[in-house]
């Protein structure tokens, strides 16, 4: 069997393309997609390897999300649903750049003993696979699944085309023990929705918070789960465009939640029609998402409520009904259910939600840029709320918060059954079923989003109204080595070179409301600089003159 295996590792179907380093990066590997067979076979094998050593299953997801059609990419799901931990992306890097099967071998052999990872087929492991609907996905399935299959022991369940965070969600709720199929999935969205509205106060629903709701696809996999998902549901009506459909169009192009955040244009498919009438794009493997309003007729600007903004309504209604849980009054039971809110953002985030969030009383922290920084941060936390601006992110609730809330429940059902007391700890615990724990979910973001809104009886226009943002520029700086730029405290302090930082504190300081970071990027070869001003021209001349200081 070990012969076998080694056999099958060393005659590498899928031999490297010539003069290209593929490196995980934050997001995976990520390149066209037509040159990537090599990659994600060998990315099968990393996942192999680490089922193996972890004992538990683990997701291999191929997709490049926001990125155009021709583009593909491979990442790795952890056991508890996570990103694969850092600590082994060198030896993916390094599986990913073996230049022959024999130095692929060697690398997988050195590997397994260094870990302790069992070889011998002693050991079984599984590994979910999935895709989103580009076209090189189907053969870098198959790449993925010969990979994994070189290693002994491992087997691939093929979950077909799924959105990322439906592939995080089933590794995680099959390592729980749970039932992890996609219509278990759609079934807990769907019931935790209900349980949701079904508690959406009298006198708010009287009030009628319009239940329309147009969803941008990305002519994405995100859509066309959408179209089956919301035939299960009552409370919202769902319209889906760029739903993928043939002839629809094509993904991300014009469409999606990435093209709407940055160019802040309608997306194709969507128009004078639609004026007053709530909207969200998602981007094209359905893990971010963004609302916007069209705003008149005859142009296609855009009102848009980002990352930042849907925090925030996350936030201001787990803070409601934590506050309703510890409430005295309704049935004299005093008994704190002790619960850490945490609020978890980048330095990415505009200045005016971060100042919000503080006032509404909430604890506020700053992680680098990368989810894996902001979900570890989250996960400290009893509700643990974070979003990267550009419109990633979830909530996390801890298991003992979640244990602690479940007895709560119980105890309130039979003694005030239908109190406030007992709605707020029904809410929570819908929250906690409705939100992916695993990775940021636009599908059940968006379910959540809407469910907020009727229970507060909220229009679009107050929830965009919250705060207004400070104007901001984002500018990317090539210079000739990004790695010589080190910085501290979440990134918002240069350290090295030195004198850096001080020539930014000398520019901030010229403006009012000033603010000013740079970092390199994890993703391209550039500096980026960010800056905020009370106008759109401080916050232009601020990044300007900050840039000229990098270069
Ligand atoms: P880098 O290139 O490290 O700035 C970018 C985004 C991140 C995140 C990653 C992809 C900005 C400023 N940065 O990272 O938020 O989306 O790509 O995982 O948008
Ligand atoms: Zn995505």
């Amino acid at each position: 069997e070990k012969q076998r295996s080694l056999r099958l590792l060393s005659a590498s179907p899928f031999p490297l393309p010539h003069g290209l380093r593929f490196s995980y990066g934050t997001a995976g590997f990520r390149s066209d997609g037509a040159i990537l067979s090599s990659t994600v076979f060998r990315a099968g094998i990393v996942a192999a390897l680490r089922a193996l050593k972890r004992g538990s299953a683990i997701g291999v997801m191929i997709t490049a999300s926001h990125n155009p059609v021709a583009d593909n990419g491979v990442k790795i799901a952890d056991p508890d649903g996570g990103m694969m931990t850092q600590t082994w992306e060198p030896f993916a890097d390094a599986l990913a750049n073996a230049p022959d099967p024999q130095t692929l071998l060697q690398l997988v052999l050195e590997f397994a003993k260094d870990e302790n990872i069992p070889l011998g087929g002693a050991q079984s492991a599984e590994i979910l696979l999935g895709r989103d609907t580009r076209p090189s996905g189907e053969f870098l399935l198959e790449a993925a699944k010969q990979g994994i299959t070189a290693i002994i022991g491992a087997a691939t369940i093929d979950m077909g085309i799924v959105t990322t965070p439906q592939l995080h969600w089933m590794v995680r709720s099959r390592n729980n023990g749970l039932k992890a199929s996609e219509s278990d999935y759609f079934a807990q969205l769907a019931d935790s929705f209900r349980c949701l509205m079904d508690l959406v106060p009298n006198e708010v629903e009287k009030k009628g918070v319009d239940t329309k709701l147009i969803v941008d696809g990305a002519n994405g996999v995100g859509g066309a789960k959408l179209e089956v998902l919301k035939e299960m549901l009552m409370g919202v009506e769902i319209h889906t465009r760029n739903s993928g459909k043939d002839g629809e169009g094509i993904l991300n192009e014009k469409c999606g939640a990435d093209y709407v955040q940055k160019e802040k244009v309608v997306p194709c498919g969507f128009g004078s029609d639609d004026v007053g009438v709530r909207c969200t794009s998602l981007d094209g493997d359905a893990d971010r998402l963004v609302y916007f309003h069209v705003l008149s007729a005859s142009n296609d600007r855009i009102d848009l409520v980002d990352g930042d903004k849907i925090l925030s309504l996350f936030a201001i209604f787990i803070k409601e009904q934590l506050k309703i849980l510890n409430d005295e009054k309704d049935d004299g039971l005093k008994k704190e259910l002790p619960a850490r809110l945490g609020i978890v953002q980048t330095a990415y985030a505009n200045g005016a939600s971060t100042d919000y969030l503080k006032q509404m009383g909430l604890e506020v922290v700053s992680t680098p840029t990368g989810v894996k920084y902001l979900h570890k941060k989250a996960s400290e936390y009893d509700v643990g709320i974070y979003f990267e601006a550009n419109r990633h992110g979830t909530i996390l609730f801890s298991e003992n918060f979640i244990s602690l809330l479940e007895s709560r429940n119980n105890e309130l059902a039979s003694t005030s059954s239908g109190s406030e007391h007992h709605k707020a700890a029904q809410r929570l615990l819908a929250v906690s079923q409705l939100i992916n724990q695993a990775v940021g979910d636009a599908l059940s973001g968006l379910l959540l989003v809407e469910a907020i809104l009727q229970s507060m009886g909220w229009s679009f226009k107050k929830w965009s109204e919250l705060y207004h943002d400070l104007p901001s520029r984002q500018l990317k700086v090539k210079v000739a080595d990004r790695s010589a730029i080190i910085t501290a405290n979440a990134e918002t302090q240069v350290v090295k070179p030195s004198g850096l930082q001080e020539a930014i504190d000398m520019e901030t300081a010229k403006y009012t409301r000033g603010r000013c970071f740079v970092r390199p990027s994890g993703t391209e070869d550039v500096v980026r600089v960010y800056a905020e001003g009370t106008t759109q021209e401080a916050a232009d001349s601020l990044a300007k003159s900050v840039a000229e200081h990098v270069t």
